[in-house]
Formats: structure tokens, sequence, C-alpha cells
């Protein structure tokens, strides 16, 4: 068994509404980082699911006149196809409402209730349906969501409360003793200064009578819980917390959980308190990245600009939507989506650094040595030099990759795919073939291979066509080292593997479409 498990979890989504680019997001950086370790010989565990109950569930069925669960039921499958569409390869996809995980609910609330931890009380407080919690009066803007800016209602019921206040100081000191917890940096500073003041207690029920859509409590059955105190649990109950102690053992303590900011509170807080009091070891890491916005006044206005993951996806392919989520946004800052910005993209990175590079040296090598890679022959500096550069890009993208900065990962590689472009024209094999056969075909053969390990680096962003890439080569081996490309193999042939999009034919289809 490969040593280092990786286990990588992305947030639950909530089955009320249909996915977007948001969730694209985290689910593909999710799977990136899954492949990537796979292709360093980890042993990979890449969950994602749906979060299926409370009252948003709820409401949503009922404005279609079907029950929660056949909603959940009709939803599940659109999210499953986008996945399978954007080629996420998740090993476990969870979802609130099957009995494997309505069954850790319930245990885990006993444990809870039976660690002291849980209290009846009457409270009052703003709810926000949107965020599915209360909020209270110091963490509000006016009386307003500070996340969706609705007005809030404000409620008084009989709930159950976890205190998450006895746990304040244990988690604060857990944070400072674990650095990596809680990333980026200014996350878990965010976290921490939260932490200064005084935590409430969480409320984690509802009254039967109010909302029916949770897990029934396991000492009240008049109350249900829902999305927090049901939800966070998901990646526990996947590896196995009930039923399969190896299995839960050898995964959980190398948890990192993907999410989006919006949700770091419950994240890296009210999560690791609940796992203190069930008495079970916090997750490895928590990582916040930041959002993509949208906006919506240039969208109509400017070309082309419409945000849409699956119209991308059939307009211009899975791997270059990928690629560009991954490139453009740095992990922990927002990023505006614009299909400006995305053609742009395209067309300088992977229409004419990188597709262009593969298009020119196989049209050399079916021209001048019959559509077969040529020999090495004897190096010159020139090559040494793009060795060492493949060797030294491999070692550093290997470290990027390995702290989650896939953007910079990207750019690194990319600068190596420029430097071969570079090295092509000023070797420029078109015009040494003429009088030395043998220098131009070691010109070929050292572009190639520098493609070849430039397609392997990005293999995890865009696995389709980087594979076409490696066929095309035909190297048997998925090894990153330097020289594995086989001199003598016959090119297979290959369609352009990042056509160049018309800007202007774009627009032109695009208003035919009145979008
Ligand atoms: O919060 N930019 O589910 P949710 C980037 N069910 N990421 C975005 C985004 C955006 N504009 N919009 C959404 C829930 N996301 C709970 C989670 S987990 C135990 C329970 C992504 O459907 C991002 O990962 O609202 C964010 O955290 C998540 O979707 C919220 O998904």
């Amino acid at each position: 068994m490969p040593d280092n498990p990786f286990y990588i979890t992305t947030p639950i989504y909530y089955s009320n509404d249909e996915p977007h680019i948001g969730h694209s997001y985290t689910t593909i950086l999710a799977d990136v980082l899954a492949r990537y370790h796979r292709s360093i010989g980890k042993d990979v565990f890449f969950l994602t699911g749906l979060d299926e109950h409370g009252q948003k569930v709820q409401q949503a069925a009922e404005s279609r006149n079907i029950t929660p669960q056949e909603h959940c039921d009709d939803m599940a499958p659109k999210w499953k196809k986008l996945w399978e569409k954007l080629h996420i390869q998740f090993d476990d996809f969870i979802r609130t409402t099957e009995p494997r995980h309505q069954e850790v609910v319930k245990n885990i609330l006993t444990k809870v209730m039976d660690a002291g931890d849980i209290y009846m009380d009457e409270y009052g407080g703003y709810y926000c349906v949107g965020c599915e919690r209360f909020y209270t009066e110091k963490e509000l803007e006016g009386e307003k969501c500070p996340q969706h800016e609705k007005e809030l209602e404000f409620i008084t019921e009989k709930n159950y409360f976890f205190k998450m206040s006895k746990y304040q100081e244990d988690l604060i000191e857990y944070i400072n003793k674990n650095p990596g917890f809680i990333q980026p940096e200014h996350r878990k500073n965010e976290i921490l200064g939260f932490l200064r003041q005084p935590l409430d207690d969480l409320c984690i029920s509802r009254p039967r009578n109010r909302l029916s859509w949770g897990v029934e409590l396991p000492f009240d059955s008049d109350y249900v819980t829902y999305v927090w105190f049901d939800a966070l649990l998901n990646y526990v109950t996947a590896p196995g917390y009930l039923g399969n102690t190896e299995n839960f053992e050898k995964w959980w303590p190398q948890a990192v959980h993907l999410i989006g900011k919006d949700i770091l509170m419950t994240h890296a807080v009210y999560w690791p308190t609940m796992l203190m009091s069930a008495g079970i070891s916090l997750p490895k890491k928590i990582f916040a990245h930041g959002w993509w916005l949208l906006q919506e006044s240039k969208m109509s206005k400017s070309l082309g600009n419409v945000v849409d993951p699956l119209k991308l996806i059939d307009e211009y392919g899975v791997d270059p939507v990928r690629y560009y989520l991954m490139r453009e946004m740095v992990p922990g800052q927002d990023s505006n989506f614009t299909v400006e910005s995305f053609i742009k993209r395209y067309n300088s990175d992977l229409a004419n650094d990188f597709g262009n590079l593969l298009s020119r040296v196989t049209n050399l090598m079916h021209k001048y040595f019959e559509g077969k890679i040529p020999d090495w022959g004897e190096s010159t500096p020139a090559e040494d030099k793009m060795r060492e550069n493949a060797e030294s890009t491999t070692y550093l993208v290997n470290e990027l990759m390995k702290s989650m900065r896939i953007n910079e990962a990207i750019e690194e590689t990319m600068q190596f795919i420029r430097s071969v472009n570079k090295y092509l024209e000023k070797q420029a094999p078109w015009k040494l073939i003429k009088e030395d056969q043998k220098s131009a075909g070691r010109v070929l053969i050292t572009a190639s291979e520098s493609l070849r390990i430039g397609a392997k680096l990005l293999q995890p962003i865009m696995p389709n066509r980087t594979q076409t890439l490696l066929d095309t080569f035909g190297t048997e081996t998925s090894e990153l080292g330097w020289g594995q490309i086989m001199p003598g193999n016959k090119l297979k042939k290959h369609n352009q593997l990042f056509p160049r999009i018309e800007i202007h034919k774009n627009a032109e289809s695009r208003k035919a479409e009145g979008t």
C-alpha cells in the first residue's frame, strides 16, 4: 500500500440549486490535487457530495410540489452529471439523506450529549435561511445578513445548544500549535481575531413542527438537526467512522478540507469544537479560497461575457475551462470571471504557446523525418540548458502543487513552455535541416521531450488534451524524468490541440443566440 494517504474533500453543496461556476471551481481544484497526488504514487480518497437537509431544500421542494426526498433524488444526478462533464474523478459521493450518514449524526450527537455538551434553552436570534444559521447582533450589519444582504427575521424558540464556548481556549491553542491547520495565513488570522471575543454556544436543532426535513435527535424526537451539525459530519462518515475503523484511521488524520471563504467560520470554529467534544482528532488542514465574482452590469454589454460553465464546456471543451479556473484564481483572493479573459488566456497560453508548439514540432518531423522522432545525437550547451530547465521546472512545480499553489505551478510550466518556443526559434531546425540534418533532429527531439514533460506537468489540470499530446509521441512511460521519449517512434496524427478562438466570429455567434 502506498505511504502517506491523501484525503481531500469539497464542501457538500446544497441540493436546492443547480451547480454553478463557484462549485465547479472548488471541485476542479480538489480533482486536480487528487490527480496530482495519485500521479506521485499516493493513495488518494476524494470525497464530494450533497447537503440535502434543511429549510432551503424543504422550501425548494415545496415550491415544486414534491417531497424533499423526491427533490433531492432529482437533483443528485444533475450534480453528478456536471462532475462527469468536468472529468471529476471522485472516490465517494455522499448524500446526507443516506442511512450511513444519519447513523453517524445520531452516534456523534449521543457522544456530545453524554459529554455534557448539549443543553436546552430558549433563544432569540436573527435567522438567515441562506446561511442556515442564527446571527448574533454583533455579527450583523444593521439587521441584514453580511453574506446575503437580506433583512433577517428575529426568531424566539426553545432549542438544543452545543457548548461551543467550552472549547474556545482549546481551539485557540490548537490553531497556534498547528500553523498549517487553517490556510491561507490571512484566513487563520481572521479566525484567531474572531476568537478574541467570547464564543457563543451553537444552536443545533429545530423543532420538528417548524422544520421537519432533518435528522431526528436521538434524545428528543420532537426536534431535528440539519446543516452544520449534520453536514459537517459527512467528512467522517465517508471514510468509515462507523463500521470501518481501519479505513477511518487511515484517511481521517490526512483530511484536507477545501472550502470557499463563505464557510470558513463553520469549518474552522464549529467543526473543530464539535470534534473535540466527540473525542475525534481534528482534520489536517482547512483551505479556504476566495470567490469568483461576476460583474453583472458589464456582462451583458461586453463581448460574450457569459458565465455559465456548461455552456463554456460545450463551446470550448472541458480542459480549457479547467485550465482557466485553475490559472486565473490566486487562491485566497477573489477573481473576476469573464469570457473575455477566458478567451485571452486561452489564445495566449493554450493556442499560441502550447498548442502551436506541438503543431510546429510535429509538422517539421513529418516534413523532414518521415513522421518519426529523430535521434538525440550529441547534445550542445543549448540542449543541456533545456534539460536543466526541465528538471528545475519539474522540481518547482512539484513543490508548488504540494503546497496547493496551483496557479503558480501552471505559470512555472508555461514559462518553461515559452522557453521551449524560444529555443526552437533560436535553433531554427527548418534552416539547420539544409546543411545538418542530425542537428535539426537533435533540436526537434529536445523540443518534443520538453513538450512531453510540460504536458505531464499539466496533466492533472488538463487530463484529456495532455493525453492527446502524450499519445502523439507514443511514449509508454508515465515518468517525468528527462530522456523518456523514444527516437524512431512514429508520430500519431492529432487534431490541432487548442484551435485559436476567433473573437469576432464568437461575438457574432453569441449575438445570433441572443446572449
Ligand atoms: O455552503 N466562488 O453549500 P453551498 C467560489 N452546504 N466558490 C464558490 C462560489 C463562488 N462564487 N459559490 C460557491 C454550503 N462556491 C454547505 C456546505 S459543507 C459541510 C456544507 C463554492 O452550496 C465554495 O466552495 O452554498 C463554497 O464554500 C461552496 O461552494 C458553498 O456551497
